[in-house]
Order: structure tokens, then sequence, then C-alpha cells
């Protein structure tokens, strides 16, 4: 008799939590994303959690490898900044050393902040000084040098400063860091249980760059892979579709935005159609690798289709009775690619986010009694 066909191991985000080990400071992260949300609950702001960054999947337990998913950081921590701006609280959950909000305008990289000071120097000691030619027990105190900033940066600069010296007196931003996939998925969990509390007034825009596959602990070998028996083959599981009980269970009533990348641009609106089928959320924003800084599209379930109403009306039931949606709407955003020098410096997250402020307060008011 012929053996039945096996299926291919898939973990449910069930069986992912049950088997894969928490990350050992959850619960310190936890305890500080509780505090963050009562301050913010008191003073009426709506919190945003923007995701951003990729995460890494390790091939030994002593770590030594591992893959890496495609992400600077940099459309997670410039929305992060937008939404700060409008009044939003945010915690910004990062891959660690990724860009983040405000430090990301002076990156090592792209624009060192070092190369933006100058120093005057204090006269070198005269030759009748005591010190340091003489053993004088008590030597003057050290001249302080004289750090300023380039002239020509400090409008840039000023500005940027505010910002960060607002937010940091408000305490409207929340950080906390991952390195993994397994970090991210079980912080991700925590975090939206969390927010749920906030109902209607918690959107989650999750821009990180979230591997599609992963080794189980139980499969990872403890020590250094070793080279030597020539090419390496390695199995790897696929990582569960966390945002399908992100939608049903874990959050309640919230506004949720995911990402989608692709480097066929004719994939993009099929790819978040398909997404919003299956998981039963609000926004699909579709990017392609190489136009991801100036041209984006929106994709959303038309108002009055039947998953429309379908939310509107039992907004935690999505896909329990079959009901998806029938229609889509599709929103580009497109900023100029090559502005000519003298137009003033312009981002697309604050178009993006623009946009996504009124679908949030509408959203907040189509659930009010
Ligand atoms: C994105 O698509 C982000 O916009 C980018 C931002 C990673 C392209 P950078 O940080 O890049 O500015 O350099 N994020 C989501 C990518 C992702 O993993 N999406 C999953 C998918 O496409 C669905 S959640 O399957």
């Amino acid at each position: 008799m012929d053996e039945p066909p096996t299926e291919p191991p898939t973990f449910s985000a069930e069986s992912y939590f049950a088997t894969q080990p928490p990350p050992s400071t959850l619960d310190t992260d936890v305890h500080g994303v509780r505090e963050f949300l009562a301050r913010q609950r008191k003073q009426g702001r709506k919190v945003v959690l923007v995701t951003s960054g990729g995460t890494t999947v390790p091939l030994e337990l002593n770590v030594v490898r591992f893959l890496d998913n495609f992400s600077a950081g940099t459309r997670g921590a410039t929305s992060a900044e937008y939404f700060l701006k409008a009044g939003y609280a945010v915690i910004f959950m990062h891959r660690q050393f990724s860009l983040q909000p405000f430090s990301r305008h002076y990156s090592h990289s792209t624009n060192p902040f070092l190369d933006f000071l100058e120093i005057d120097s204090p006269p070198p000691p005269t030759s009748d000084a005591p010190y340091p030619y003489t053993h004088d027990p008590a030597p003057p105190a050290p001249l302080q040098p004289q750090i300023t900033v380039t002239p020509t940066e400090r409008i840039a600069l000023a500005s940027v400063l505010r910002a960060y010296k607002a937010v940091h007196e408000h305490g409207t931003l929340h950080t906390l860091t991952f390195v993994t996939v397994n970090d991210y998925l079980w912080l991700l969990r925590a975090v939206s249980q969390e927010m749920s509390v906030l109902k209607r007034n918690a959107m989650y825009y999750l821009a990180a760059a979230v591997s599609d596959f992963f080794l189980p602990r139980q499969k990872m070998s403890e020590h250094k892979i070793q080279s030597g028996k020539g090419s390496l083959h390695i199995e790897m599981d696929q990582v569960p579709k966390v945002l399908k009980p992100m939608v049903a269970e874990w959050t309640r009533d919230g506004y949720i935005v995911s990402f989608k990348l692709e480097t066929d641009q004719t994939l993009l609106i099929p790819k978040a159609r398909q997404a919003l089928e299956r998981y039963g959320h609000q926004v699909v924003i579709g990017n392609d690798l190489h136009h991801r800084k100036h041209r984006v599209v929106l994709v959303s379930p038309a108002p009055g289709s039947s998953f429309a109403k379908h939310r509107a009306g039992k907004p935690n039931n999505t896909h329990a009775d079959g009901i998806i949606p029938t229609d889509y709407i599709e929103s580009w955003i497109e900023i100029d690619p090559s502005p000519p020098p003298s137009a003033p410096p312009k981002e697309i997250e604050e178009d993006i986010i623009d946009e996504l402020l009124k679908r949030h307060q509408a959203w907040v008011d189509s659930g009010a009694e």
C-alpha cells in the first residue's frame, strides 16, 4: 500500500511559541512597555508600534553564522519621527544597531557626525609653565577645548535636536531591541497583547523585514558547524504567519498596517491583496526594493466590500465566517526621485504617515458608540 503523502513540517503560531524559548529579556521588556502604556493612556495619546530593521536566523546555538534580512531601518526610524511629530506615542521595536529616530540623520556611514564638528584647541603650555615640566603637586586644571558645529550644519542639527529633546521631555518614545526572528516574534506577540487595552487607539506599523524561514532550536547544532565535509545542506522550517493570530487574537480592534517587499513590481498588488485576504487586517503597503524611497502603494479593502462591513461590525472575527474582501482600493504615493537641489528635502514617509493618520482617525471614529 502506498504511504500517504506527508505534509511539509510547518509551525503554527501556537506550536512555535510552545517549542521555541522566549528571549531572556522578555519579562523586563514587557514590564517597561506596560509602564509606558499606562502613562500614555493617562494622557489620552494614541500609540503606534513601529517595527524596524531585519531579523537574523542563527545557524548554531553558539552562534557564529546567521542569515540576515535586508533592511537598514530607514523606513521604520523615519516613520517613527513623523508619528511622534503628529502627537502619537511610539514603541520603536528595532533590530539592534539599526537606524533609530533622530540619530538616523547622523548615521556613521552616510553622514558622519564628527565631520560636522570643529575644535578650537587651547593654546599649548608656554615654556615657563610649571606643568607638565616639573613635579608640581597641584597642576592647573586642563583647559577645556571649545567644540562647535560647522555653521552650515547648525540649522539642520538644531531642528533635529529640538525634536529629539521634546520627545525625551514628554516621554513619548519607548525603544525595544531584537536581533533574531525568535526575539522578534516573542516581542511582537507580547507588545501586541499589552497594547490591546488601547483598542482602536492602537496602530501597528510592521516595517521590519522578517525572515520567512528559520531553524528550530531542536535542529540547531550546538557548536560552530565544521567545514571539510563539502557543501552544507540546511533544511529550514517556515516561520509561522503571525499576522493571523495578531489580527484575530492578540490585538483588539487595533489598526494594522503591514509591509510587503518585492523585487518584481508586478507582484506588489496581487501579493498585498493575498495578505489582506489571509489575515484580515486594514492596510498592506507594497514597496519594491529599488523604488521604495520614492514610490509605495497602499492596498486596503474598499469601503463597502463585504470584508469592510464585516470588520466594522465584528472586528475580531475577520475570517471565522469565511468572509473576505471583495473589492480593494489602491493608493499610490510617490515623490520626485531626483528633485532639484533647491527643493526642500522630502521623505516619502511624511506622506505615508499623513495618509495613515487620516485612516486611523476614521477607524477610531467608526468604532465610537
Ligand atoms: C518593508 O517592506 C520595508 O519597507 C523595507 C524598508 C524593509 C523595504 P529600509 O529599512 O527598508 O528602509 O532599508 N518591510 C517589510 C518586509 C517584510 O518582511 N515583509 C514581509 C513580506 O514581504 C511581510 S511582513 O513577506
